[in-house]
């Protein structure tokens, strides 16, 4: 039985913030887990320091299942992103050393392969629709079967999903939140004129996203579906809060245009009435915040059951460790749909060796034993946390807004 001996955690800064829990065990095999929260990255660490690892050591990690439910059941505080990004870094971490214990990819312990690759979708995006759409055009020559698309608002100065910089988006901007302001009005106008002109510039034959970010209200976001019905959209996301489940229903009773939702839920029950009234089609939990493999894969077999397929977070602020553990995941869950993929920059990359690869519009996990990425923890420790929010939105009228 391997023991688990010492655990640490290692917050790290290559560009952007990143903490990473690392395991080790008496056999000498070490696990790792993503713990990133973004704009609230030291809560998990401190989470994971001062009332997690302690309950770790001496503790059999093969016992996976059972070391979840202490966590979650033996808190006695359940749920939450700090609460949950926390176990999800044990859990990563365990399957990681079980699988390199095994010789196994992670993938092959969850039941093994269900498709070849996971498809997956690019950010094209531009301040204008002109720019959004040759971004876009660089994407499908790279290969993409899916691409999100995301513009500037005429007459905002920024807005969600639009990047300084064309291939790495990157929100949390700033030492204190940025303000922007928001306009649903201006924003509703901009949208559909992005999709017609996709289709008429990229075809039909590719997949096209588009986030909303939680912005609209129900009843703003079900005139939005159906106004993009025409271009068959992929999935419209976030496109309103869901902390009320029942919105989903009155956007639902309105459009056709497939919803998906869920990259800051935490747990089966932000989903379960949107899940079990079949309210979305898409569910973007992701093995991070939502508790890691064991309760991701909880999530999706329910979802499985009500016709509603995965499509993980993968923003940038998800470490190539969460990247790595969410692709054996989409390689082994029946009901997989998408897959985000934003990329990392070299600076990250170099931090975190992985074996995860892109060709032809999906990824493979790659068939190193475990989730097969690593942390450099020498070059780790030459990048200083640096504190960094995302930004907040604000009316016109300086009332806050949903970011
Ligand atoms: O930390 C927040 C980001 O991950 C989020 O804003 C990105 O919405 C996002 C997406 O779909 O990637
Ligand atoms: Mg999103």
């Amino acid at each position: 039985m391997p023991r688990i001996t010492s655990a640490k955690v290692i917050v790290t800064c290559p560009g952007r913030n990143f903490v990473t829990l690392k395991i080790e065990t008496d056999e000498g095999v070490y696990g790792l887990g993503d713990a990133t929260l973004n704009g609230r990255e030291l809560a998990v660490a401190s989470y994971l320091a001062d009332h997690v690892i302690p309950c770790l050591i001496g503790r059999d990690a093969h016992r996976i299942e059972d070391i979840w439910q202490y966590l979650y059941k033996g808190a006695y505080w359940r749920r939450g992103p700090v609460t949950m990004s926390a176990i999800a870094a044990v859990d990563m971490a365990l399957w990681d050393i079980k699988g390199k214990i095994a010789g196994l990819p992670l993938y092959q312990l969850l039941g093994g392969a269900c498709r070849e690759g996971a498809m997956v979708y690019g950010h094209a995006n531009g301040k204008t629709i002109e720019e959004t759409i040759e971004n876009a055009l660089h994407y499908q020559q790279l290969g993409y079967k899916a691409i999100r698309l995301q513009s500037g608002v005429p007459g905002l100065a920024s807005t969600y999903g639009v990047s300084k910089d064309r291939y790495f988006y990157e929100p949390a901007d700033a030492d204190l939140p940025t303000e922007n302001l928001w306009s649903s009005e201006k924003y509703l106008r901009s949208v559909p004129p992005l999709f017609e002109k996709a289709r008429e510039a990229l075809g039909w034959d590719v997949h096209l996203l588009h986030d909303i970010h939680h912005r609209l209200t129900p009843i703003e976001a079900g005139r939005l579906g159906k106004d993009l019905e025409p271009y068959r959209p992929f999935w419209l996301e976030d496109a309103t809060p869901a902390e009320n489940q029942a919105n989903f229903r009155l956007i639902r009773q309105h459009t056709t245009s497939p919803l998906a939702v869920g990259e800051v839920f935490n747990a089966i029950w932000d989903c379960k009435e949107l899940i079990e009234e079949q309210l979305i089609d898409y569910i973007r939990a992701t093995v991070v915040h939502a508790g890691g493999i064991t309760h991701l894969r909880r999530i999706a077999s329910f979802a499985d059951m009500h016709n509603v397929r995965t499509g993980c977070h993968g923003a940038t602020d998800l470490s190539p460790v969460c990247m790595a553990a969410a692709l054996h995941f989409d390689l082994s869950v029946p009901n997989f749909g998408v897959q985000e993929y934003m990329r990392h920059t070299e600076e990250t990359d170099a931090v975190f060796p992985h074996h995860y690869s892109f060709a032809d519009g999906m990824m493979h996990p790659g068939d190193a034993p475990g989730l097969g990425a690593d942390i450099d923890e020498e070059l780790a420790a030459r990048y200083e946390y640096k504190r960094a929010y995302l930004p907040v939105n604000r009316l016109e009228d300086g009332s806050m807004w949903h970011w």
